[in-house]
């Protein structure tokens, strides 16, 4: 039954774009550049650790130039002043939400600033390059990896984020283009337990005909004003 007040926010790629981050599926996005085969499946990882490795230390890196956009920065402020829960679920593995301040973010792909030792699953802050057969400083085996969900692997925290659609009063999703599941799928979820739901991306994407409404525009521009019509309610 929703919350009157719950707010889930669903974000990706395209929230973080005018960063200056690159985005999977445009033309000279990520996956143009790399196949998902030999960079983000458990498979690669294991085939060629080196390569795996550059891939998410070269991202990792990136972020050292880029700071948050007015997107990022509209949605902390929705989540200082909103009266009800709001929770930012996030696809994307930067950490521009929390440098803007936004605290519930809960990044169900996993994160470049984190290690994740392959044998005792502990996590480790990490920034920097991270090199194949670093030991975990929790329990010593030559076993840390980038702490990221890749193609084949469990979403993070799959619990929660459904415990949250099956509250939300309204679901929103940013700057994804519905591709990938299950995030593809929240808005039919969160439809299915009585949200309403808004799309706010450049274009149209995948998902675009489950929303209630979908307006397109750069998410510097559409997420401010979403924020202002949300506050002034
Ligand atoms: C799982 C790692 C089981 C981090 C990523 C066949 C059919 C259906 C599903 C499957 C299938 N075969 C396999 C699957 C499952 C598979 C999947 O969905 N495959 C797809 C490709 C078909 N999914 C999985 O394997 C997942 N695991 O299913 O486990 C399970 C599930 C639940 C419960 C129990 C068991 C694991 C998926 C995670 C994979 N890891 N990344 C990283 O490297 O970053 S996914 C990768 O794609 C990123 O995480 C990214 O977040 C995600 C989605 O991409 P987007 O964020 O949407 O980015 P994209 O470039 O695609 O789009 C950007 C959008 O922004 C565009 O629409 C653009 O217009 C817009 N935009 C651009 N600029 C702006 C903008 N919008 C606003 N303003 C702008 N300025």
């Amino acid at each position: 039954m929703p919350d009157s007040n719950a707010i889930v926010i669903l974000t990706g790629a395209g929230i973080s774009a005018e960063s200056g981050l690159e985005t999977f599926r445009s033309a000279d996005g990520l996956w143009a550049q790399h196949r998902i085969e030999d960079v983000c499946t458990p498979e690669a990882l294991a085939r060629d650790p080196a390569l795996v490795h550059r891939f998410y230390d070269l991202r990792r890196a990136a972020l050292e130039g880029v700071a948050p956009n007015p997107a990022h920065g509209a949605l902390a402020r929705l989540e200082a002043q909103w009266p009800g829960d709001l929770l930012i679920v996030t696809q994307n593995v930067d950490d521009l939400h929390e440098r803007a301040g936004s605290r519930q973010v809960l990044h169900m792909h996993g994160e470049l600033n984190s290690a994740l030792c392959a044998a005792c699953d502990r996590r480790t802050g990490w920034t920097g390059p991270l090199p194949p057969a670093v030991d975990c400083p929790a329990c010593g085996a030559p076993a840390l990896r980038p702490d990221i969900v890749f193609f084949g692997e469990i979403p993070y925290q799959m619990d929660r984020i459904e415990a949250a659609l099956s509250r939300a009063d309204m679901f929103v999703s940013i700057g994804t283009s519905g591709a990938v599941y299950p995030a593809a799928g929240f808005v039919r979820m969160a439809q299915a337990f009585g949200a309403r739901t808004l799309e706010l991306n450049l274009e149209t994407s995948e998902g675009s005909h489950w929303f209630d409404e979908s307006r397109l525009g750069p998410a510097s521009e559409l997420v401010p004003a979403w924020v202002e019509e949300m506050l002034a309610s």
